[in-house]
């Protein structure tokens, strides 16, 4: 048996999607702008989760994608994973770059190396899912119904698929509009075979508070669909305002290797009626009354705790980290924003991050990959960010770093878009070095605090730090030993409800400025509060 405490995957692992094969099932979450894309985790306990790495993990992969012209929040949406005669398949869709487009990715192993991205041709709209059953393959997704019954009324439509060669066949079936009158986005839809019916789960409200997951059922793949008369399965829009996990959705569902059911479905943690870590992989037991599948019997809602009769193969992936930036390969837990991020290298000594020149950049916080034929959303300083997701509500975060070139500024940004977010940096002045805490909401930067260094030696490291709880998040700097607050702010620009789009909040390095002069970060360090 295992205990649990939900969320099984903390921080930014939205739209979960899980098969499983043998004893072992693995997880597939979206990852929108971010590099490397599509994260991968597996487990034999459906608690613990080990990443194995990434769908999305090569610089030709995010060109064939355009995930360099993708704007916040775009990129790769909602993924299905599934596994048939020894092959894992991804459907997955890019949104906002010159792609737009939903595409299919196979690996043997889920470790890698997974395919090119193979677009089908007439697959329309977002969340693509796919089903084997019967020695036939079936794509189905999700797209506006046009016209519509009413604005953001959705249809999920579904068509044969030829899973080798990765077209569409056949004719279309429209399966479902979703549970309830008036629902908008009936989406991320999932079909599986039960005990002589197909199951069509999907989410329904949209992905804010009205989140929900409902389920109708057929006799055959292509339909009609009936609704379940007990829908929606589960939701927490009914808790209201002051619940702590909200906006409850976007489930798929697992049996396991003992015929129980299981399933991962998204919610989001709430503080002060805003959530800042994105959107998070929950678990919850499923049981069948009277052919329906029963999420969390007896409480209909996610649990705060719970257990599976499984055990893990694997130790718990650590909360803290300690990262020296080892020679070699950046490590996969580093997010790049449209891209890898190419002013980044390892060194003996640390990270080596120096800006991008301004020419060749498509915006902040990236290295560019590919062709960019859509112009940026904003306008933006070419920075080089690396990003690690905020798993804990409460966490100190950090950077050691060496006084850089007086021609470049390095802090430490806790990133949720271009448009928003909170940094600390260090920066040359006339007087000297100063660190400076900055709030960056809709664009426009204002200046929190600053507290001026003067001289600081050549060579010295400093640290600059995040600590983010309850109370806000609070920016210090740490100069020969001795730390000093340079600011105390709200957290609530870096919520969701404030800054919009599907993602969480980052936390890392940055450096912009003059080209030509790297920084070394000797250090990163994130660790939960009690
Ligand atoms: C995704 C949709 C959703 O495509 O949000 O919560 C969208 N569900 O299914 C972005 O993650």
């Amino acid at each position: 048996m295992t205990v649990f405490t939900n969320p099984v995957l903390p921080g930014m692992y939205p739209d979960p999607s899980v098969c499983r094969v043998g004893d072992t099932y693995y997880l597939a979450n979206s990852s929108f702008e971010y590099f490397p894309g599509l994260p991968l985790h597996s487990s034999t306990d459906l608690v613990t989760w080990t990443p194995v790495g990434h769908a999305v993990d090569r610089p030709g992969q995010a060109a064939l994608l355009d995930l360099a012209g993708v704007p916040d929040s775009g990129g790769l949406y909602a993924p299905t994973l599934r596994h048939h005669d020894g092959v894992f398949f991804l459907a997955c869709t890019v949104v906002g770059g010159g792609a737009d487009a939903s595409f299919l990715l196979t690996a043997t192993d889920p470790a890698g190396p997974w395919s090119d991205p193979v677009f089908l041709e007439g697959a329309r709209g977002i969340d693509p899912t796919i089903f084997f059953h019967e020695g036939r393959a079936w794509w189905a997704g999700c797209r506006l119904a046009e016209p519509g019954a009413y604005p953001g009324q959705t249809e999920i439509w579904l068509r044969e698929l030829d899973p080798v060669a990765g077209r569409l066949l056949g004719q279309e079936h429209i399966l479902w509009t979703g549970a309830v009158a008036g629902a908008v986005w009936a989406e991320g839809p999932h079909l599986y075979a039960h005990d002589g019916w197909i199951y069509l789960v999907a989410a329904e409200g949209g992905t804010e508070r009205n989140h929900a997951v409902s389920v109708a059922r057929s006799r055959v793949v292509t339909g009609p669909y009936v609704g379940n008369p007990g829908n929606p399965i589960l939701s927490h829009r009914q808790l209201g305002a002051t619940a702590s996990v909200q906006n409850v959705g976007h489930a798929d569902l697992v049996e396991a290797g003992d015929g129980s059911w299981w399933a991962l479905a998204l919610g989001v943690r709430v503080r002060d009626g805003g959530h800042l870590l994105g959107r998070e992989t929950f678990l919850a037991p499923v049981g069948w009354e009277s052919g329906w599948p029963v999420v969390n019997p007896g409480a209909g809602r996610l649990g705060e705790r719970g257990s599976t009769p499984f055990t893990s193969a694997d130790a718990p992936t650590p909360a803290d980290l300690h990262d020296t930036f080892p020679p070699g390969p950046l490590a996969a837990h580093w997010l790049g924003v449209r891209g890898p991020a190419s002013g980044a290298h390892t060194a003996a000594d640390g990270l080596h991050l120096e800006s991008p020149p301004p020419a060749t950049t498509t915006g902040a916080d990236t290295g560019a990959v590919g062709s960019t034929s859509t112009p940026p959303p904003a306008p933006r300083t070419p920075t080089a960010f690396l990003g690690y997701r905020l798993r804990h509500p409460d966490l100190l975060a950090g950077i050691h770093l060496v006084l850089p070139h007086p021609g470049v500024t390095a802090g430490l940004a806790l990133r949720q878009s271009d448009g928003f977010g909170l940094r600390i940096e260090l920066a040359h002045a006339p007087a000297g070095w100063a660190v400076t805490a900055i709030a960056r909401e809709a664009g426009v930067d204002t200046v929190l605090g600053r507290m001026r260094l003067g001289h600081v030696a050549a060579g010295a490291v400093l640290g600059l730090s995040a600590e983010l709880s309850a109370a806000g998040v609070a920016f210090s700097v740490t100069v020969a030993g001795v730390t000093s607050l340079v600011a105390l702010t709200d957290a609530a620009l870096l919520t969701t409800e404030r800054a919009g789009g599907f993602v969480g909040t980052l936390v890392g390095p940055f450096v912009s400025g003059e080209p030509g002069h790297p920084v070394t970060i000797t250090a990163f360090d994130y660790a939960p509060l009690p």
